[in-house]
């Protein structure tokens, strides 16, 4: 029953049905399959098929931007779901993804998981500078700064931002999590992160985590 629903869901994102995605989604929700249960079986690796396509050059940039926009047709369903969650404020998590990269659907998958789980989280968007973040975390006082990165070329950014806090002396008034395909453990530790999250669950055990 749960493959017979979420597998079609997963082909029509690839398949770039953009008309067909959002009923199929519903359709998940009308067999009571968990919100998170459709983002994590159906949306994600339909997402991970896309990029392998475009990859191996059977899918071009056009085909992508179809497939995100059948991806977005099912997320704006889910996405209050996902953000449903008991509201007790945790921390506040100010949240970007880093200069030079425009990708959003894992930040935004996070950004929404953390608020279900009492964060209050400011969105900084896309291609960040690194003085913004600084900017918005004097201007705004929070407890994690969170940063995103896709591109190989885009994640020394990440190290750029940590320094720059370094630098102005007030780098330990805040903790820095990472996150994004490309990232690791390891990179974390190398730039002096506080900590990577895998996806976006992670991502919250992580700020849980730190807030104690
Ligand atoms: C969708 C997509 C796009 C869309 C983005 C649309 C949008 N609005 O975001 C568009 C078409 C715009 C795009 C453009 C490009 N893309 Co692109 N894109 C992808 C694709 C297919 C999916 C990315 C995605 O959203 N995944 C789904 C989400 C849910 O996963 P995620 O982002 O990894 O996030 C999860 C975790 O990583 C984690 N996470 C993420 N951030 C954070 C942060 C924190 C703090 C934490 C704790 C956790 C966390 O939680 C998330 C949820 O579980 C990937 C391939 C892939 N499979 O990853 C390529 C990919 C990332 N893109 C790639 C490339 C090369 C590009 C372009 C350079 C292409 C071009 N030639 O122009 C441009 C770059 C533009 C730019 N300057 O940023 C490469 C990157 C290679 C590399 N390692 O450098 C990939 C891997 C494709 C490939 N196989 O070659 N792309």
């Amino acid at each position: 029953m749960t493959d017979a629903l979420i597998q079609p869901l997963r082909d029509a994102i690839v398949e770039m049905k953009i008309d067909e995605t959002e009923d199929l989604c519903r359709k998940c929700l009308d067999a009571s399959l968990s919100p998170i249960d459709i983002l994590n079986n159906s949306l994600i690796p339909a997402l991970d098929i896309v990029g392998t396509l475009f990859r191996d050059g059977d899918y071009f940039l056009p085909d992508v931007l179809m497939s995100v926009k059948a991806y977005n047709n099912c997320y704006t369903v889910l996405e209050p779901l996902l953000k449903g969650g008991d509201y007790k404020p945790r921390g506040t998590v100010l949240l970007g993804t880093v200069a030079g990269d425009i990708h959003e659907i894992g930040k935004n998958i996070l950004l929404a998981l953390l608020q279900g789980n009492g964060f209050d989280v400011i969105d900084l968007g896309i291609d960040v500078a690194a003085e913004t973040f600084m900017e918005k975390a004097r201007e705004t006082n929070p407890d994690i700064i969170g940063m995103s990165a896709l591109l190989s070329t885009t994640m020394p950014c990440m190290k750029e931002v940590i320094d720059l806090f370094t630098e102005a002396g007030i780098r330990d008034k805040y903790k820095f999590i990472i996150g994004g395909s490309p990232i690791s453990q390891r990179f974390a530790e190398e730039i002096g992160a506080d900590g990577y999250g895998e996806d976006a669950q992670a991502g919250v055990e992580l700020a849980k985590s730190l807030m104690i």
